[in-house]
């Protein structure tokens, strides 16, 4: 199925592009030279127009989370406080939130990129978005509601939680396009079952889901279990939120908005830039943004950028699946283990519920152990030989042993936003 393209600029020319992103990174440059003493230092030895191609960006220094911290609330702000008119903020487990702001030319900005994500998904002004992202300080809820209303498809801005309103909604609406994070999307299958409510009979379409990594796996399942086509977008609230990239209905990797956005891949150890089709950090900067302009900013997320053409006609450059991020990557006994791989593997096996918990701990003798948390509604016997299946296919496809405990349906924690995959123990 060929989707609509939102904007010209998706079809440009490789050449076309960069002389954009070129000139956009140069006026960037000069501007936060002038309005940000971070970056006037940072940038000190840099000349905006020096910059004559977009390798240049390896001369400028990489921007990270810790930058914002230090400069807690709006040091890193680029825009005078009378012209910004939103605040969003990262939740982070400890201390103080990464605090981002946007003034009325990036909300309008980010609006438009919302729309030409959803554009991307199939969505059209005929649908009933019901977006169950939350609303509030995390980008998801509001940055995706002013994209449904500027396509001019109706949005239900019912935000996250109270699952059985949401099923309600659901149902009575006739919704169409669903906007939520993959493992709550999980949870509204559960909960319309409950309530006797066939998702897979009812109008419901296309899911835009995003906000935490999920694997082609999962998408299976979900996208057996709700009926419709499962759709990733990706975003970080630093960058601006959610519609940084999305999928086409071609569903090859998510086109990056490059036109605001430019994309590289480092080495996140040598922090050398990697070539196309290598994976390894995403870093972007912020072509256009005028409150928060980030140079080179490491997301900290594992990817690769395709090389070649996606048969839609789209020209910019598409990401893969995010593996996930490199600080919840597990070392166990000296193995590295991404939550996606066990998500694999466990769902692979087919007899498993996909809600998973990963509990680390260190064992006798100091030595790291990982306990595999999954659910299944098999009697005993049928549980006992699902662990030892499941025992075998984690050890070979990630190299180290691990416990495998099979609870019942309902058993792990749901959540309606950030699904929490992984308890470490090792700390406490
Ligand atoms: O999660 C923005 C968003 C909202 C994206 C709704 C998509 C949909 P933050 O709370 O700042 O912003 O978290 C950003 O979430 O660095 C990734 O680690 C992860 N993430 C976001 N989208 C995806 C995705 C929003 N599609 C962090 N796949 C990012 C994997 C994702 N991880």
């Amino acid at each position: 199925m060929q989707s609509l393209i939102w904007d010209a600029v998706e079809t440009i020319s490789r050449e076309e592009m960069e002389r954009l992103q070129v000139e956009r990174l140069r006026d960037c440059v000069a501007g936060i030279k002038e309005r940000v003493p971070f970056y006037r230092e940072r940038l000190s030895g840099i000349e905006p127009g020096s910059i004559q191609s977009v390798s240049d960006l390896t001369r400028l220094p990489f921007t990270v989370k810790q930058d914002l911290r230090d400069n807690y609330p709006f040091g890193l702000f680029a825009a005078p406080m009378s012209d910004v008119v939103r605040m969003h903020a990262s939740s982070g487990t400890t201390g103080k939130p990464t605090v981002v702001g946007y003034t009325a030319n990036d909300i309008e900005t980010w609006a438009g990129l919302a729309a030409r994500a959803l554009t991307m998904a199939g969505v059209t002004k005929e649908d009933i978005v019901q977006n169950a992202y939350g609303y509030g300080l995390f980008t998801g809820g509001l940055g995706l509601h002013y994209g449904v209303e500027k396509l001019g498809a109706a949005v239900v801005p019912v935000s996250s939680g109270n699952t059985a309103r949401q099923v309600m909604l659901l149902e009575d609406f006739g919704t169409t396009v669903l906007c939520a994070t993959p493992s709550y999307a999980l949870v509204l299958a559960e909960g319309a079952a409950e309530a006797g409510f066939d998702l897979r009979s009812g109008p419901l379409r296309v899911g835009v889901f995003g906000a935490e990594p999920w694997s082609e796996q999962m998408r299976a399942e979900i996208e057996s279990r709700l009926g419709i086509s499962a759709m990733d977008i990706y975003g970080l609230s630093e960058v601006m939120g959610p519609a940084v990239s999305m999928e086409c209905t071609h569903k090859t990797g998510m086109h990056i908005a490059e036109d605001h956005f430019i994309p590289e891949i480092i080495d996140p150890e040598t922090l050398e830039p990697l070539p196309l089709g290598r994976p390894g950090e995403l870093v972007f900067t912020c072509i256009t943004k005028e409150a928060l302009p980030l140079v080179r900013y490491r997301t900290h997320d594992l990817a690769r950028l395709l090389p070649g053409d996606c048969s839609c006609g789209r020209t910019t450059v598409r990401m893969e699946k995010v593996l996930g991020r490199n600080d919840d990557m597990l070392i166990i006994r000296g193995v590295n283990v991404f939550p996606s791989q066990i998500e694999a593997v466990l769902l692979a096996m087919g007899q498993v519920e996909p809600h998973y918990q990963l509990v680390v701990g260190r064992g006798a003798g100091h030595m790291d152990d990982l306990e595999v948390r999954v659910e299944s509604s098999g009697d005993s016997g049928q549980r006992r030989i699902l662990e030892g299946s499941l025992k075998a296919d984690l050890r070979s496809a990630l190299g180290i042993g691990c416990a495998v405990t099979i609870l019942v349906p309902g058993e792990i924690a749901r959540s309606d936003g950030k699904a929490v995959r992984v308890i470490d123990n090792r700390h406490i």
